[in-house]
């Protein structure tokens, strides 16, 4: 999973990222410098997993990566024309948009609406370009296989005139297909991030309630933190940050609530195999079978599956053995249409 970390200039894009990385890159700055990095997903469960299953050699958490790009200018609609979006935000899969909440002069639903026009300004520019070729191509080739697409476009471009995003449209799986490939900004999840002053952290929860307004299920999530606090936090050893935590009233640490979130507006789970060589956790969509999950591990164990062997990670975590699991009737054989659910066991056999 890739998340691309946005908002105007100076408001904290690079303190977040510095906080969810552990990085220390310089902030304040207006270097509009790209960074980028790769982090472990922490799972206190496959913790949990391996202190049970001692004898494993090695432990992989699953990764996410966090890309600190500048690219939005805080002009808004007056942009028009002067955007320079970095091609690679098009390909991250959520956006986490900061936004400066701390400032004296601050008015951060000003500041995301700004960032919105943007994208949708983008995002038009994209479809005027493809608009008229497509339909070009059509009235050349007299054939209709792009009819399809043309249409969808223009109830996009229509969206988007009206000044609202792409992801208020519902796609059913086939027109979600053809629309990917243009890698829409204003189509992304968004994960927003009010950036509070310190002095402000206790007022946190009314905070949150005055912007839960934006939330919309598997689109838009909401967050209020202190990125100044929180990247310092980073920088500390795990009991220390424990402590501060526990001190400043934050339930746990940005990295993990971003991450959270993320998962759940893209709607992601994880599911966990464990073995002598290797303990690890892997990222699946939700809703995904047994085999696409014996996929992710190996290809050819996708087309070879046979069945999978499932626990949860509560029944492990209590019976800690298989025989054990077995004895309890907690161990499940489960066949190719087994939809796989967060914190499962999963041992796959498979015929390559
Ligand atoms: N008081 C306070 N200041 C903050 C907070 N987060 C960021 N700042 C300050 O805001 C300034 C900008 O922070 P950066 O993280 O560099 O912002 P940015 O969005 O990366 O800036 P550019 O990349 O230059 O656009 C710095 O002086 C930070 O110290 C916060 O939570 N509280
Ligand atoms: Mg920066």
């Amino acid at each position: 999973m890739k998340l691309g970390i946005i908002g105007l200039p100076l408001s904290g894009k690079t303190t977040l990222f510095n906080a969810a990385s552990g990085q220390q890159e310089q902030v304040g700055d207006y270097s509009r410098a790209e960074h980028r990095a790769v982090i472990r997903v922490p799972d206190r469960r496959l913790n949990d997993l391996v202190a049970i299953y001692e004898e494993t050699k090695k432990v992989t958490h699953a990764e996410i990566e966090f890309l600190d790009a500048a690219g939005f200018s805080g002009r808004g609609k007056a942009a028009k024309g002067k955007l320079e979006i970095a091609p690679e935000l098009h390909l991250v899969d959520a956006f986490v948009i900061v936004l400066d909440d701390f400032s004296p002069n601050a008015r951060p639903e000003q500041d995301l609406q700004t960032i919105v026009d943007e994208m949708i300004l983008a995002d038009l520019a994209i479809i005027e370009n493809s608009i008229d070729k497509i339909a070009r191509t059509i009235q050349l080739t007299g054939r209709k296989e792009r009819a399809r697409e043309l249409e969808l476009l223009r109830q996009c471009q229509e969206m988007l005139n009206d000044e609202r995003m792409i992801s208020e449209l519902a796609l059913d799986g086939d027109d979600e297909k053809i629309l990917r490939g243009y890698a829409f900004l204003s189509q992304k999840p968004q994960l927003l991030i009010f950036n509070i002053a310190e002095e402000n952290l206790e007022q946190s929860a009314d905070l949150y309630n005055r912007y839960a307004k934006h939330k919309r299920e598997g689109i838009c999530d909401i967050a209020v933190i202190c990125g100044r606090i929180e990247m310092e936090l980073a920088t500390l050893p795990e009991q220390e940050q424990k402590e501060f935590l526990t001190e400043l009233n934050i339930d746990r640490p940005v990295v993990e609530k971003v991450i959270q979130r993320s998962y759940a507006l893209l709607g992601l789970i994880s599911f966990f195999t464990l073995s002598r060589p290797e303990c690890r956790a892997w990222t699946i969509r939700q809703g995904s079978r047994a085999p696409r999950a014996a996929g992710i591990i190996h290809t050819d164990f996708e087309r070879g599956f046979i069945r999978a062997e499932v626990a949860s990670y509560e029944d492990y975590m209590q019976y800690k053995t298989v025989p054990a699991l077995k004895a309890a009737a907690k161990l499940h054989v489960e066949g190719k249409e087994y939809e796989v659910q967060d914190g499962d066991v999963i041992l796959f056999r498979f015929n390559v």
